[in-house]
């Protein structure tokens, strides 16, 4: 909570622009203390409305910052061109300052809050002038009300950004409820989530500004305590748009910890079978890992009359209904999807979610006004320009090996565009999960799917799972990682205690009587000996999903393996898919070497770990290593 008293003076001759309907005197008296400290040149409350999101966009185009599309190609979307700087989330530049740093734990980067603070806002004894003090001088600040989930839902949550990017002012206005219903739910006296952001690039008077403002400082800075973000230097993704990664799940998952719910990096997906009967499933996937794709899957040939819908793409707030069982909601309104790779093959859905009002990001502009990214198409347009703004052909590509677009390139789309959204996407009760899936992209190692055996055995699943990096952070790629539950960018407490909470939440659905979602471990990226993907992934994960829901059933068979549960060859449906025993086989299949060096992997974890860390891990893995063997 903050705690700025109600009449603070405010910064003499700026007006606040409090619009009449805003009767939250917190939230004023929070608004004047923000706009005196980055001295910002203007305030402007958001209402959510269309000729809001017109008049922005239009002024982002005037600036430069967006270019409209041909309104025949792609009608009311945009291109924005970031600065190469500024192109994906900066995990070291990311802060959780808990007053102890073990309640931040090793896995996050960790600073006192007093010494946060004196850098970000107050200035440091030695006289360094704070960071955000003037920082949206020239700058118009943005007031941006929103709710993480539907308008209401005893699930959902209120944040209010204030900004100084008007890209992100209408990108939260796609992603998040934004607006006079998220004041409406906030009243005289609601709680909030108080998110200040700007992009560290104040304007003397008279300079011109350029496109893409942003500032080689970047700090991305959590309080769990106090439930506040600051966020400094970047104008892109999970960086700016703080009702994503900095609210919906660092900020959110320590509430989560404190009132007993769970705050994820998952999709969740309906599952309609043709006897009409629906599942849902919640899986975690780390970023750039297809959980869009899966979350949109089209059910390949032999599924006639199954139908998978969305409710979410990348987060889900999960919370144990009267009932005992656990339900979810979307807590986002927006995809904001990596580009490259999505085509009519890969993502129909989303391909068709695509064809009007959205906001792309680092994609390539073709000469006809409408965007390009790789593997769009087979074979690439003669020209483009690339998501720099230089020319692109395909002779210059093969020379230098330069991209047309960026390989963490955006689009923002509202879900509403969804052709196969859920009908309960915006049930404020959420959906009731039935299974939960960990994965992550190995080449190597882990099979397509496990199921554990029980709930403890899934847990270490998760929290022992690694994934190859992608370019969706700054850094080295192509490496694998450990990355517990799929998230280890994003759990805003200490990794040992979050273990511990998902063995409390499991515990507490159980003793309610109602029955636990199984957990399943899945790998869709396993190479063959040639280096290319064995299974062939996208809408046939249909077959393993159909598995997985047979298996909540009590129907599917499987064989026990070392691990738990997988699938034999005869176990799945086949119906339209040449893919042999032999294929199977090397993606089912389990390596005794590898797997003992992964233990290994899994032993440096726990020693990383080791301060908290549930007993029952290491006993658990310790059952692994001896039902797999010296
Ligand atoms: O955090 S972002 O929203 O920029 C994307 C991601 O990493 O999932
Ligand atoms: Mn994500």
């Amino acid at each position: 909570m903050i705690g700025a008293p109600v009449n603070r003076p405010v910064l003499e001759g700026l007006r606040l622009n409090v619009p009449a309907h805003v009767k939250h005197q917190r939230l004023v008296a929070w608004v004047a203390e923000i706009a005196a400290l980055t001295e910002a040149a203007d305030v402007v409350w958001c209402d959510g409305s269309d000729a809001e999101y017109d008049r922005l966009s239009q002024q982002l185009v005037d600036a430069g910052t967006l270019m409209k599309l041909n309104p025949e190609l792609r009608p009311h979307s945009f291109l924005a061109r970031s600065s190469p700087s500024d192109v994906a989330r900066v995990e070291d530049r990311t802060f959780i300052c808990s007053q102890h740093k073990d309640d931040a734990g090793p896995t996050n980067n960790w600073m006192p809050p007093a010494e946060m603070r004196a850098l970000l806002q107050t200035g440091r004894p030695d006289g360094t002038p704070a960071l955000f003090r003037g920082a949206m001088r020239g700058r118009t600040m943005y007031v941006v009300p929103f709710s993480m989930g539907p308008l209401g839902s005893h699930i959902s949550h209120i944040g209010v950004e204030l900004t100084d990017s008007p890209y992100v002012a209408v990108s939260m206005r796609v992603m998040t409820r934004m607006g006079r219903g998220a004041l409406d739910v906030l009243g005289t006296d609601g709680e909030f989530v108080p998110c200040v952001h700007t992009v560290g690039a104040p304007l003397q008077p008279g300079q011109k500004d350029v496109a893409w403002p942003c500032n080689d400082t970047k700090y991305i800075v959590h309080y769990p305590e106090t439930r506040e973000i600051w966020s400094y230097g970047s104008g892109y993704g999970g960086n700016a748009l703080l009702g994503k990664k900095c609210f919906a799940l660092r900020i959110a998952s320590t509430m989560g910890r404190d009132q007993g719910w769970l705050a994820e990096h998952m999709l969740v997906l309906g599952v309609t079978s043709p006897q009409g009967k629906k599942h849902h499933v919640a899986a975690a996937f780390p970023s750039a890992c297809g959980k869009t794709n899966f979350s949109m899957l089209v059910p390949p040939e032999g599924y006639e009359g199954w139908k998978v819908t969305t409710i979410g793409d990348d987060i889900a707030w999960i919370k144990p209904g009267a009932d005992g069982r656990l339900y979810a909601i979307n807590p986002e309104a927006g995809y904001f999807g990596v580009a490259p790779g999505t085509n009519y093959k890969t993502n129909p859905n989303c391909m068709d979610s695509l064809k009007h009002h959205v906001i792309f990001t680092n994609v390539a502009l073709t000469d006809d006004g409408d965007v390009w990214w790789e593997g769009m198409s087979d074979t690439p347009p003669a020209h483009l320009v690339d998501w720099q703004g230089k020319d692109w052909t395909p002779a210059i590509a093969k020379e230098t090996g330069a991209k047309a677009a960026h390989p963490n390139a955006r689009f923002t789309v509202s879900a509403i565009h969804n052709p196969v959204l859920d009908a309960d996407w915006d049930n404020a009760a959420g959906v009731p999960i039935d299974a939960f899936i960990f994965g992550g992209r190995r080449s190597t190692t882990v099979p397509l799917v496990t199921e554990a055996r029980n709930w403890v055995e899934g847990v270490y699943m998760a929290a022992t799972m690694g994934s190859e990096t992608t370019a969706a952070a700054a850094g080295q790629q192509g490496v694998v990682r450990r990355d517990p539950f799929a998230m280890l960018p994003f759990a805003g407490y200490n990794m040992s205690d979050y273990f511990q909470h998902w063995l409390d939440m499991g515990q507490r659905v159980q003793d309610s009587g109602a029955r636990a979602p199984k957990i399943y471990c899945a790998n869709w990226f396993r190479k063959g000996a040639d280096g290319k993907f064995v299974w062939p992934g996208y809408g046939e994960n249909m077959r393993v999903l159909e598995w997985i829901i047979g298996r909540s059933e009590g129907q599917a068979s499987g064989q026990e393996n070392v691990f738990g549960i997988s699938p034999r060859y005869e176990d799945l449906r086949w119906t339209g898919l040449p893919f042999t025993r032999e294929q199977f086989a090397s993606v089912i299949g389990i390596d005794k070497a590898a797997w003992q060096q992964e233990l290994k992997l899994h032993a440096e974890l726990f020693a990383q770990l080791a301060h908290h860390l549930p007993a029952e891990l290491p006993a658990t893995k310790a059952k692994l290593e001896r039902a797999l063997g010296g």
